[in-house]
């Protein structure tokens, strides 16, 4: 069984090659993408083994996914197609009109996805594993979606697998925000380790502040593990009553879209490896930059031989990182 599973929707990112209003550009790049895919890739770079619980349209961008992330080592056994639902797809816009800064737009209402049911869950392959991974975003594309991931959650509770939830609120999925708190506040109880960012902390815990967030998380659902993210001030984490932090790494933005992905993705491969939290969250933040240098969320996710370089060159020696 993999060392990780993970529910959600992947997703064809079109990566528009040129920044600037969508309304102007003429070439778009075709990227595998979804957040808890891109979780699964980056385990999998790292040399541990993930599977996807998700399920794809029988269309050409379903065999895309597919075959992208059965080359890149995650499991597919369990990713089933839909017949009549397509793949969900989305477009990026870069840099405009914010620089650095991209903006999405969906086409996956009614994708093959959001007809994800319990149904899908294989308690078995839960159970075997040692984290199971989800978002909000899968929680917000379909009432059955988010009842998958509820009952995949329980599952992995119930079995003991560490659950890692990452909050990753897409504003643009949800009727309201109210309903967004509500539905992450549902899953709480069950979730072992908490990745969020400020605005989130705000949202949840009403609070920015770091040490506000963890004493929030700790009192209202018993999570000791929590990592709040920062931007470019860096990432602080509290893991079981140690804290440690990580500043950003400064490198030239292409596209900040999977940033998160990919520190959570390297984070609990990290864990997973055995490493201590202060050497995770260094780690998790040197791929997040990586990831943001290029189109695309999966591409730039290191092996552990990339991370190792790219540390030295930030004067962080990986031999004491690992
Ligand atoms: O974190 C990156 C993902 O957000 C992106 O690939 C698309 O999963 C996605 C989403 O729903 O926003």
């Amino acid at each position: 069984m993999p060392d990780l599973v993970a529910l959600g929707e992947p997703l064809v990112q079109f990566n528009a090659v040129t920044e600037g209003p969508l309304r102007y550009v003429t070439y778009f790049e075709k990227h595998s993408a979804g957040s808890e895919a891109n979780v699964c890739v980056a385990v999998s770079k790292l040399g541990l083994s993930s599977g996807l619980i998700t399920r794809l349209g029988n269309d050409e961008f379903g065999f895309f996914i597919y075959e992208w992330l059965r080359g890149q080592g995650v499991d597919v056994s369990r990713v089933k197609f839909d017949p009549e639902r397509p793949t969900g797809i989305y477009f990026v816009q870069r840099s405009y009109p914010v620089p650095g800064v991209s903006t999405v737009l969906y086409y996956r209402r009614g994708s093959a996805a959001s007809a994800l049911s319990p149904s899908d869950l294989d308690e078995e392959y839960i159970a075997g594993s040692r984290f199971f991974h989800t978002t909000s975003i899968t929680m917000a594309i379909s009432d059955s979606a988010r009842e998958t991931v509820m009952r995949g959650v329980e599952v992995a509770h119930r079995r003991n697998v560490m659950v890692s939830f990452d909050v990753n609120i897409r504003r643009l999925l949800w009727p309201s925000i109210e309903e967004a708190v509500k539905a992450v506040e549902g899953v709480l109880k069950n979730v072992n380790v908490l990745f969020l960012d400020e605005n989130e902390g705000e949202l949840l815990f009403g609070t920015r502040d770091p040490q506000g967030v963890f004493k929030e998380a700790e009192a209202r659902f018993g999570i000791s593990r929590v990592i709040l993210k920062m931007g470019l001030k860096g990432s602080v984490a509290r893991w079981d009553g140690e804290t440690v932090s990580s500043k950003a790494f400064q490198v030239p933005v292409k596209d900040p879209i999977g940033a998160g992905d990919a520190y959570a993705g390297v984070f609990l491969a990290s864990v997973l490896k055995g490493l201590p939290p202060s050497k995770a969250i260094v780690r998790a933040s040197a791929a997040a930059a990586m990831v943001v240098m290029v189109r695309g969320d999966e591409e730039n996710l290191p092996r552990e031989v990339d991370l190792e370089v790219f540390l030295r060159n930030y004067g962080l020696s990986d031999v004491e990182l690992r």
